[in-house]
């Protein structure tokens, strides 16, 4: 049976990855393709132009807040399966100004799941539509140093306004399984990178900077850890689950990768000065001078690591790529496609850079 999906977010980092793999695995499939993201500052057309040509795909432009719009695609487009990308992402902004995480993740959510319940009770209640929500690892909290990894089942304490209103989101996908047995998946994922990622994030925004001579600014020490996967391991996941878990299941997902923030931004300092005169770029200053370290984030938590034990073991899924090859093949991705991030740097960035860093 073709599986009609419902993609929200779709035009940002991963949902964009995302979608991508999923037209590229099902060639011949007669499934439609929908994507809704209000294309804000994070979502992109340009992320997913090259699937425009494909018929099956539409990219619909509206806010998963709107229940009338989110009930008329779900019933048009013979929704059978929600994959939940949308999401306000970025920690720093939730710091910022929280209200918008909590329309977005808290009230898009429910909306969402108020809309595919109704759907999929008119339809006498199909056992196999699926309802999957894409969260994160931040929900359980902060690690010190020599703690074991998070687990399914380690308790939520959430720390920034974003984490916060993904945990809520989390719960109210689990509720609809228990109170009304709609078949909801959920997976919490650790740090993605990759192409396509938004330059707010560390590894895009720190490419940037060094390509610009900006500042690299390393919050408190740098020796916050996070745990890496590439974004088409998550892609990977994400599709397992959908084929494989129960309803009701959760999932951990991550890449065996822990790495200090400063690490990292070594590591990008001399890729960066190894690809960019090889691809025939200039840097305006010698990366590694760039780093400088600035006030810390408020509430930052120290350390995030996944124990993906239940994925391997249940679903036979693990991560595929090499933190190094992967890391290597972003960097090179950034040094490519300066006419998909130069546009990125709008007024909006801008004026955000400035509120963020200016004060540090
Ligand atoms: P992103 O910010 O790049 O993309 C989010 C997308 O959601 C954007 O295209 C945006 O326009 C869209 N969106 C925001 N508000 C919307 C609304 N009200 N209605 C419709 N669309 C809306 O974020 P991302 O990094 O791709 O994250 C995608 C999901 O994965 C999020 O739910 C996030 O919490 C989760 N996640 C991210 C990471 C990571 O490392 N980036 C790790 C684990 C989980
Ligand atoms: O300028 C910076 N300097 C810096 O030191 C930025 C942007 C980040 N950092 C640090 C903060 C974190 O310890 O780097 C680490 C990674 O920061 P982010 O890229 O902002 O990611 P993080 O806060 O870890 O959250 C990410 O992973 C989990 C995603 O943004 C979330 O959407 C996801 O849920």
């Amino acid at each position: 049976m073709s599986k009609h999906v419902l993609i929200t977010g779709g035009a940002g980092f991963i949902g964009s990855n995302f979608v991508r793999h999923w037209c590229k695995n099902h060639p011949d499939d007669n499934g439609r393709v929908v994507v809704l993201d209000i294309l804000g500052y994070a979502g992109n057309p340009a992320n997913v132009a090259d699937l425009e040509e494909q018929e099956r795909f539409s990219l619909v432009k509206g806010d998963i807040c709107d229940r009338s719009l989110v009930t008329e695609l779900l019933t048009r487009e013979k929704i059978n399966t929600i994959i939940h990308f949308a999401a306000e992402s970025h920690v720093d902004r939730s710091i910022l100004g929280p209200a918008a995480f909590v329309q977005t993740n808290v009230v898009g959510t429910f909306t969402l799941l108020e809309a595919f319940r109704q759907h999929w009770e008119a339809q006498a209640k199909p056992s196999h539509y699926r309802f999957l929500h894409v969260s994160t690892d931040e929900v359980y909290g902060s690690l010190a140093a020599d703690d074991p990894a998070f687990t399914e089942t380690t308790p939520y304490a959430p720390n920034s306004p974003y984490s916060a209103s993904k945990a809520g989101s989390d719960h109210l996908a689990r509720a609809y399984f228990h109170t009304y047995g709609m078949p909801t998946l959920i997976t919490n994922c650790s740090n993605n990178y990759g192409p396509y990622q938004f330059p707010e994030k560390l590894i895009p925004l720190m490419c940037l900077n060094i390509l610009l001579g900006k500042p690299l600014p390393v919050y408190g020490d740098g020796q916050n850890v996070r745990d890496w996967l590439h974004v088409s391991d998550h892609c990977t996941a994400i599709e397992t689950v959908l084929n494989q878990a129960n309803p009701g299941d959760v999932y951990n997902i991550g890449g065996n990768n822990q790495v200090k923030n400063l690490d990292i931004v070594h590591q990008l300092c001399d890729l960066m000065g190894e690809l960019a005169p090889a691809m025939g770029m200039e840097l305006p200053t010698a990366p590694r001078e760039l780093i400088t370290f600035v006030r810390d984030r408020p509430g930052h938590d120290r350390r995030y690591a996944m124990d993906i034990s239940k994925i391997e073991r249940d679903l036979g899924w693990s991560p595929a790529y090499n933190f190094e090859t992967g890391l290597r093949q972003t960097v090179e991705w950034y040094l490519q496609h300066r006419d998909w991030w130069q546009p990125l740097l709008s007024e909006e960035y801008k004026g955000y850079y400035a509120k963020l860093y200016g004060q540090r």
